[in-house]
Formats: C-alpha cells, structure tokens, sequence
C-alpha cells in the first residue's frame, strides 16, 4: 500500500503544477497520482502478475513474522506509517497475537476515511487487538503514537514501526536520509523500524514491473493529467502522450514519464498559463528507486540506525530490513 495523501488543496496542486511544468526538464510529484481513482488503480497494480512487490513482500512477512515476533518479545506494539489497508500488515499482526493476549496496533496514515474502514475491519477479524488509529503526517503521528505508547503503563514498552511496501523507493535518497532521521527523534533504542525496500535485479523484471500489459501501470501514470484536466481545469489531450516507464542503471531507479507526441500547447486555467512541449519532451512522473544490501546500509547509517537484519526472499528481488536506532 503507498503512502495516502488528503485530497490536495487546489491552490498548492496548481503551485506545484505551474513549478514542474514551467521549468525544463518537466516532472510532477508522484503524489498526485493518489486521488480516489488513482489508489483504486494503485490496488490494481499490485494484482498485476508483473508487479512482483507486493506478492514477494507478503511472503516475506509470512515466513519471517514468527522471527520478527521472537525479536521484538511480548512487550511491543506496533505503528504502521501509511497503513492504507494493513492488508499485509495482518500477517504480522497475527503472529504476534498467537504470542501475546492482546496487542496495541496504531495505524498512521493521512487519509481518516482509510484509517475508519481499516480499523472497523481489523477490529471485526481480530477482538484481542487494541487499534488506535492516527490521521496525520507521519512524523506528527509516529510523535502521537510514541507518546501514547509510553503513556499506557500496563501496555508494551517498546515500538515495532512499520513502513511497508517499498514507499521509501519513491523518495529521493537525501529525501529519505532525512526522513529516517525526522522519525529516529521519536524512537528509543528499545523501539525498531522495519522497511521494505525493493532490490536491483534483471533490468527485464523492473521493466515488466512497470509496463504490465494489461496498461494498469499506465492509467495510474494518466490518472496525474486526468486530475488536472478535471481539478485544474486542464486541457490535456490524452492521445497526445505516451506513457513510458524504463530502468535507469545509472541512477539505480526506474523512471516514470509522459512523452509528449509532437509540439504541442497545453493550457492550464489554475495555473493561468500555457505550457509548451517540443516533440518527444516528457513530464517525469514518478522514480522509484532500487536499493541493494549496500545502499540500505549506507541509508541506516547515515540516518543514525544499524540494521539489526535483513530478511530477502529466495530470488533476492525485495528485503525487508529491521532498523535499531544508535
Ligand atoms: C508506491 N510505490 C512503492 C510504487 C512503486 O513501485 O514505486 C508506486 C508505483 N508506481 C508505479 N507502479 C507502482
């Protein structure tokens, strides 16, 4: 599940649209990809046969969650930063259920109506779990959740915080350093962070990944012109780009792009402008970086963590790593 984000003001989603657009080269934050429609297509996504993430990650929590469960102990509860569904989150969940008589779950994720589905769900399958749900930014809410954590005397004392599903592959790696060390201020040394982070493998795999043939991927990388033509009061022609999606070795990250079919104009009325596009010029949508034991080393360290361990499946294609703070 991606990170979910409140339905953006329209003045800031115009701001950011006149700043990626009016400059060269193009781009737009990936996050304006999530409307309804958009995490809709996300779900899709993650049923594709080529979208390996998802599947592979759930199988590493299933084969690891009892070891997971073995080194956090009895006294721990967990937080999850951009909880969406908690759809593989469950399957930790359950395994520390089977090892403690109840458990404190505090889902964090901006999108209340999300977090209300997910919790009255969670609550329904699992009565011994104890659900807090939190709708904030995640630094705020991880503050929120640590707070209440060390607050309730007879519950656990330590936290399990959980960032699923390669999200930290979508940020840039200075990004990511950053965010790491915003979230480390809340944590004690008792408390562990586990990430999931998609792997360098064949440049084939990464390429199916994000060009499945069904053109899922696709309508999701549309749905960003969809939502100006509707929010921003956009005149986007669709036929008029392609969608385009490829491995850079170099940067060690796929790339999402709109390319634009011939010279085109394109107005946008939120914007109060044009913009031109020459031939072939595209719009990066999207980076969605691949790590490999190295980098998420270098990432924990530099963020003040140590990896405690790192969980991979058998192909090596998605790891799943578990941060101490130093
Ligand atoms: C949410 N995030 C980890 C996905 C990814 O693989 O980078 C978003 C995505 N973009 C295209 N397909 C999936």
């Amino acid at each position: 599940m991606p990170p979910t984000f409140p339905d953006s003001h329209p003045e800031a989603f115009a701001r950011d649209v006149l700043a990626g657009l009016g400059t060269s080269p193009k781009s737009l934050k990936p996050k304006y990809f999530y409307d309804a429609a958009g995490s809709e297509l996300f779900e899709e996504i993650t049923r594709q046969p080529e979208y390996y993430l998802t599947r592979t990650e759930a199988g590493l929590l299933r084969q690891y969650a009892p070891v997971l469960s073995e080194l956090m102990g009895k006294g721990v509860s967990v937080v999850e930063l951009g909880s969406g569904s908690s759809a593989k989150t469950a399957i930790l969940l359950e395994s520390l259920l089977e090892t403690s008589k109840g458990l404190h779950y505090l889902p964090i994720d901006i999108s209340a109506t999300m977090l209300r589905q997910t919790a009255d769900r969670l609550d329904a399958r699992y009565p011994a779990l104890d659900i807090t749900p939190i709708a904030s930014p995640y630094e705020a809410g991880l503050k929120r959740a640590s707070t209440l954590v060390a607050e309730d005397a007879q519950a656990a004392d330590r936290m399990l915080v959980l960032f699923l599903g390669s999200s930290i592959g979508n940020m840039e790696y200075d990004e990511s350093v950053q965010f790491l060390k915003s979230l480390r201020e809340h944590l004690e040394p008792r408390d562990a962070f586990l990430i999931g982070f998609d792997l360098q493998k064949d440049v084939a795999i990464l390429n199916a990944a994000y060009n499945d043939a069904a053109g899922v991927t696709e309508r999701f990388n549309f749905n960003v012109l969809a939502r100006i033509n509707t929010e921003l009061g956009g005149e986007f022609d669709r036929q008029r780009f392609v969608h385009q999606a490829f491995y850079n070795e170099a940067a060690g990250r796929i790339e999402m792009h709109l390319r634009s079919q011939g010279r085109q104009q394109v107005a946008v009325a939120a914007c109060q402008r044009s913009f031109a596009f020459s031939a072939e010029e595209t719009i990066h949508t999207e980076s969605s970086y691949k790590y490999t034991l190295a980098s998420i080393e270098r990432l924990a360290v530099s963020a003040g963590f140590r990896v405690r361990e790192t969980f991979t499946d058998e192909k090596s294609w998605f790891a799943l790593s578990l941060f101490t703070p130093v």
